[in-house]
């Protein structure tokens, strides 16, 4: 069995050790070696397979330790605005713990499978006008209002969480990869990996792929017109000597077919951005590289 990342992690993210723990067995992904797509780029290219959280996508990683801190301290419930994913996690860790879940969503602008899945761990859906802004707006207001914990990734036990994935890898390669390369929607993951890889003294550089039309790009986890943590992950992205590329929707399918067809692995579009933008970046021939793949194919397929 695969210990919970709470515990595994404990002594390393300071949590105490008395804290009630509500987990689904998240954390301690596959790191997956990618000899295909390695030759087609002249680098030596691994995949970190976070579709295999309990709910699809990393974002477990945050969720079980910001539920678990909304229970040790009394929440009726949680509410978060999501493009998706994080209110999958969200419903998921609100019923393992048997408190209630609200998810902001924008009209039309989740996929089926992730509202599929608020909806059958029970979670109230409050539908609100196109856009993530307004759908983060509302979900404060539900926070302060029913006294919810509000488990956006600006809640900063999410991204103490998600620096789990940063230590794994350093524990699967032995050390810190040249090159990390991730989609970039609202940057709260960007920041969790640069935080966690600079607690293991090592920052590789960031090569970060976001959608040219992040409004209304296909790939609809990372449909956020204005980054939460833009600030903190750009500057993360300079100090490690990395770039941002805007992509098409073409080079995100394409990216996802490629990895789909040449190493056999799943990955919703948004998950793709990372490999899509490592094409373009200019990357130094024989560097070790890990393209993390955030969510789970299955999540948003293609219609
Ligand atoms: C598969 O679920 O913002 O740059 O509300 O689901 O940390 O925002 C999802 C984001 C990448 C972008 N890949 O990460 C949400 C949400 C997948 C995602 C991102 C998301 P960030």
């Amino acid at each position: 069995m695969r210990e919970p990342l709470a515990v595994r992690w404990r002594d390393r993210l300071q949590l105490p050790h008395d804290m009630p723990l509500v987990s689904l067995g998240e954390g301690s992904t596959p790191l997956v070696h990618a000899p295909r797509l390695s030759e087609r780029l002249g680098l030596d290219i691994w995949l970190k397979c976070e579709g295999l959280n309990p709910t699809g996508s990393f974002k477990d990683r945050g969720m079980t330790i910001a539920v678990s801190v909304a229970v040790g301290e009394g929440a009726r419930g949680v509410v978060c605005a999501s493009t998706g994913n994080t209110a999958a996690s969200a419903a998921a860790y609100a019923a393992r713990a048997g408190i209630e879940a609200a998810i902001v969503h924008s009209r039309g602008a989740v996929s089926a499978g992730k509202l599929a899945q608020a909806r059958v761990h029970g979670a109230r859906l409050v539908e609100v006008e196109p856009g993530f802004d307004a759908a983060l707006a509302t979900a404060r207001e539900i926070a302060e209002r029913e006294e919810f914990a509000f488990v956006n990734s600006l809640n900063p036990y999410r991204i103490l969480g998600q620096k789990t994935a940063a230590f794994e890898i350093v524990e699967d390669l032995g050390a810190a990869p040249d090159v990390l390369a991730l989609p970039y929607g609202g940057g709260g993951n960007t920041r969790a990996y640069a935080a966690g890889f600079e607690d293991e003294g090592t920052l590789p550089r960031l090569v970060l792929g976001e959608a040219s039309s992040r409004v209304d790009t296909l790939a609809s986890a990372i449909r956020i017109g204005e980054p939460a943590h833009r600030r903190e992950a750009e500057a993360a992205m300079s100090r490690s000597g990395g770039l941002v590329v805007a992509l098409t929707d073409e080079e995100i399918v394409e990216a996802q077919r490629t990895i789909a067809r040449e190493e056999g692995i799943f990955c919703e579009p948004a998950s793709a951005a990372g490999f899509a933008a490592l094409a373009r970046a200019g990357v130094e021939p024989g560097s070790r590289v890990v393209c993390v793949l955030t969510g789970h194919g299955l999540k948003d397929p293609p219609q």
